[in-house]
């Protein structure tokens, strides 16, 4: 084996995001459940994306929290640990979640939310050329310039009006990429579109609340269980946009274990 000459001390800790990310819970959970000897350390996406970048250049031990769609797969050599006891869950879908009387009040807005989905690879797209330098907004015009007819589909026949439209998200990579192609799509068909970044917590309860219209960023059904199934009664799931996705603890390939079991060895 080539790399990998970090100390243990490097090894006791597993690199995370945002505090209340379900990532998050689920890596403390993961972190009883298999009895590890590791404690999460909180960051933010973009800390984590930079903490696994430093470590690959030098071929450092690293674990991460880690999730795809993500362009760090396309960027490095990278392995999730098997998850025997099934912590993370299995395959996951981002949802669209609106607020419960959205379909009466902006029968329109919901409309187009109702065909909203895409792929993988379209989200990862975007992802990988906000990574390369492009701004978020310029990301995002130039996933929908080479989609158009995909856009054409979800806005179908509805012309918004300058009706105004308020959609929350985190500042999850994933999750920047897809809500500002929403904002786009949904100002192209004539809304007036105002996107927050708040905690995965706060918004589950802003769309429960009716604080904001709706959010894209649901990742269900595992990641945000806990966060569903407390305010679930009081929101809408309106549709998957993206199947296929994963959560779990990504490591480079280079680091030789396969498995969450194998952590404290
Ligand atoms: N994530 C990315 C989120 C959902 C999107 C996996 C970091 C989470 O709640 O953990």
């Amino acid at each position: 084996q080539s790399g990998d000459q970090s100390t243990k001390a490097d090894k006791g800790k597993i690199i995370g995001i945002e505090p209340g990310a379900g990532i998050m819970i689920h890596t403390e959970e993961a972190i009883d459940t298999y009895g590890l000897d590791y404690t999460l350390v909180s960051s933010s996406s973009a800390g984590m994306a930079s903490e696994l970048t430093k470590a690959i250049k030098e071929e450092k031990w690293i674990v991460v929290t880690g999730w795809t769609p993500h362009w760090m797969f396309a960027r490095y050599d990278l392995k999730y640990l098997d998850d025997p006891k099934g912590v993370y869950g299995g395959e996951e879908y981002i949802g669209t979640l609106a607020r419960k009387d959205l379909k009466a009040d902006k029968p329109g807005l919901y409309s187009i939310l109702e065909r909203f989905n895409w792929k993988a690879e379209d989200m990862e797209s975007v992802m990988l050329s906000i990574e390369e330098g492009k701004k978020d907004t310029e990301a995002a015009q130039e996933w929908i310039d080479n989609n158009q007819e995909t856009v054409s589909g979800w806005i179908g026949d509805i012309i918004g009006d300058g009706e105004k439209v308020s959609v929350g998200y985190v500042l999850w990579d994933s999750e920047i990429a897809s809500t500002n192609v929403l904002k786009i799509v949904l100002e192209k068909a004539g809304f007036n579109v105002k996107i927050s970044a708040v905690d995965a917590g706060p918004l589950y309860q802003a769309v429960a609340d009716g604080d904001v219209d709706c959010t894209i960023s649901a990742w269900l059904p595992a990641t945000q269980a806990s966060y569903y199934e407390k305010y679930e009664d009081d929101l809408v799931l309106v549709r998957k946009n993206l199947e296929g996705a994963k959560v779990g603890l990504v490591v480079p390939s280079y680091v030789t274990i396969n498995s969450i079991d194998e952590l404290n060895s």
